[in-house]
């Protein structure tokens, strides 16, 4: 058998988003030469996508730099590429602490047509938050009271309500209308269909840095081709599926030269790779949907579970365009509040017929010099992936029908409109990761575990895993992402370059 030194080893990268990227560069940086990724669509990125409407620039996955501050990798590569204006760079947006949860300046909008003021809706709005405060602290002091995020706000929010609101009962109903959108909105954060589906326990896995969220104005994809440009031109293979990973393999075919490599990559049109290890970025919603298959022997059980039990869901964006703001001109977020909605809940009752009351609001796109009159409506759950399945005619006419209920204003008319499909995206299967009702960072963890598991005689590290969902901290989040592929890179570093600093072993 050929001996070939530890730098020569071919490392795969499935899947090139932000984290299969950030590994290629690091490995890279080391020495490994043979590193190459293979992405199935024809371009890099993944949930990080910069679109057009019209004119304008908008963003179909991600959207903010979350805590856009000195610990955030994203935000320290962006300043390095000078990718933010000046305002997000400062030491005063940097020191901003707002828990993950920005205030935006809102109107309110319910569905006779009325607008809300601060005294009917800032009590609402203090319970909800205090409420989802508390809903984070169970992770460091255990015995959460029940098993999920959204029973415990609907629960206390019921008993609050009674203790607090009792001189001012006339405004009761309309307040609980308006948890419930807070609740839809949260489920837009989680990436969940209900927040029934969160886990209390869990919640507070997720840690928040400072820095108030910040945008590229030129786009988040910006960031990717200047990543992208640091790497070898030929470094990805696109429009390559991955369809399964044969790994403690040891029948390798004629191209590999004598050599013998444990892992043998298949992809879906038949091409074969041979690595001696596999960076595995995809996302979460695909691992799911392909548990049984993606690899060869099948994940242990220890890892399927895990795989099982955390949550992915999905959030989709509905930007719509305007000849004409309805908006106040300093309103950075739009809400809207269904009347007749008084018993807490963040799902509808019919999917079809209602989809369109899971629509929790509108963020107002920033500068208006910039981009005009653009709204991003936000939709979650299940509501959201039928919303996929219909025509952008019918979206546009339904969204344009509540708009007109909403403001009692008859001849408001989107003059275009555009939305996201993140769940029938069949390499996402929908948006991010959440900690799911049962689940706990633990999961995370085994979920980040390396192939073959600890205590096996076979070779170390053949299948590694990163990508959002794999970070405990910052799942869900473009840095979480960023920082788990640097991880599994510098996993892979360590075994082969010792303190010493230079390759130590023979393959
Ligand atoms: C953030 C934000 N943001 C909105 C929306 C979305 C997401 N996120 P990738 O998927 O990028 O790459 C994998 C690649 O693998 C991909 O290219 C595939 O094509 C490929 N692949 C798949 N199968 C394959 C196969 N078989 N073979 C080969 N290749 C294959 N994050 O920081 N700020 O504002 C938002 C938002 C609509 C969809 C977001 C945001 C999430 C990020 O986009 C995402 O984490 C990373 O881009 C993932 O990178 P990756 O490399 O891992 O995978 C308390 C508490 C609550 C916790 N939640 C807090 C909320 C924070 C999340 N906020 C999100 C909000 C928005 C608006």
């Amino acid at each position: 058998m050929a001996l070939r030194s530890a730098r020569d080893s071919q490392i795969f990268i499935i899947g090139c988003g932000i984290s299969g990227i950030g590994a290629a560069q690091k490995l890279l940086k080391h020495g490994f030469h043979n590193v190459h990724i293979i992405e199935a669509t024809a371009r890099s990125g993944g949930r990080i996508r910069t679109g057009r409407l019209g004119h304008n620039i908008v963003e179909i996955g991600a959207n903010w730099i979350h805590g856009p501050s000195k610990e955030n990798p994203v935000f320290r590569l962006a300043c390095d590429y000078q990718l933010l204006d000046k305002e997000s760079m400062s030491e005063e947006n940097q020191a901003i602490d707002v828990g993950g949860h920005p205030l935006f300046a809102p109107n309110w909008f319910t569905s006779s047509g009325q607008k809300l003021g601060p005294e009917t809706m800032g009590p609402a709005v203090e319970l909800f938050m205090n409420l989802l405060e508390r809903s984070q602290q169970f992770h460091d002091s255990g015995g959460e009271p029940l098993p999920s995020v959204g029973e415990f706000i609907k629960a206390e929010a019921e008993r609050l309500a009674q203790e607090e609101w009792k001189e001012d009962q006339g405004n009761t109903a309309i307040r609980m209308a308006m948890i419930n959108t807070l609740l839809k909105l949260e489920c837009c954060v989680s990436g969940t269909h209900t927040m029934d589906d969160v886990g209390l326990g869990a919640f507070g896995t997720y840690k928040t840095l400072p820095g108030l969220d910040c945008i590229f104005p030129e786009g988040y994809e910006g960031l990717i081709d200047h990543m992208m440009k640091e790497l070898p031109n030929d470094i990805v293979s696109y429009n390559k599926p991955v369809k399964c990973i044969h790994w403690n393999y040891t029948e390798n075919g004629p191209d590999t030269k004598g050599m013998l490599f444990p892992i043998t990559i298949e992809c879906v049109n038949g091409e074969t790779f041979a690595a001696d290890h596999v960076i595995v970025t995809i996302p979460l919603g695909y691992l799911k949907k392909h548990q049984n298959t993606f690899l060869s022997p099948p994940l242990p059980l220890q890892k399927l579970h895990s795989i099982q039990r955390m949550g992915f869901g999905t959030n989709n964006k509905i930007f719509l365009e305007f000849e004409q703001p309805f908006w106040e001109e300093d309103c950075e977020w739009i809400y809207l509040v269904w009347e007749d909605e008084t018993r807490l809940t963040d799902v509808v009752s019919d999917v079809k017929m209602s989809w369109i009351r899971k629509l929790s609001g509108f963020t107002v796109l920033k500068p208006t010099e910039r981009y005009g009159y653009v709204l991003c409506g936000w939709i979650a759950g299940r509501e959201s992936e039928y919303m996929e399945t219909l025509s952008e005619f019918e979206v546009l006419h339904t969204v344009t029908q509540v708009l007109r209920l909403f403001t009692g204003n008859p001849t408001i008319t989107p003059r275009k409109l555009l939305r996201s499909q993140w769940f029938h995206d069949p390499y996402s299967c929908g948006s991010y990761s959440y900690v799911a009702k049962g689940c706990s960072g633990y999961d995370i963890d085994n979920l980040a575990e390396p192939l073959p598991l600890k205590g096996s005689n076979s070779k170390p590290l053949q299948v590694l895993f990163a990508g959002e969902a794999t970070h405990r901290s910052f799942f869900s989040t473009v840095h979480g992402a960023l920082l788990s592929g640097w991880r599994e890179a510098e996993r892979l570093i360590s075994h082969y370059i010792p303190a010493s600093g230079s390759f130590s072993s023979k393959l």
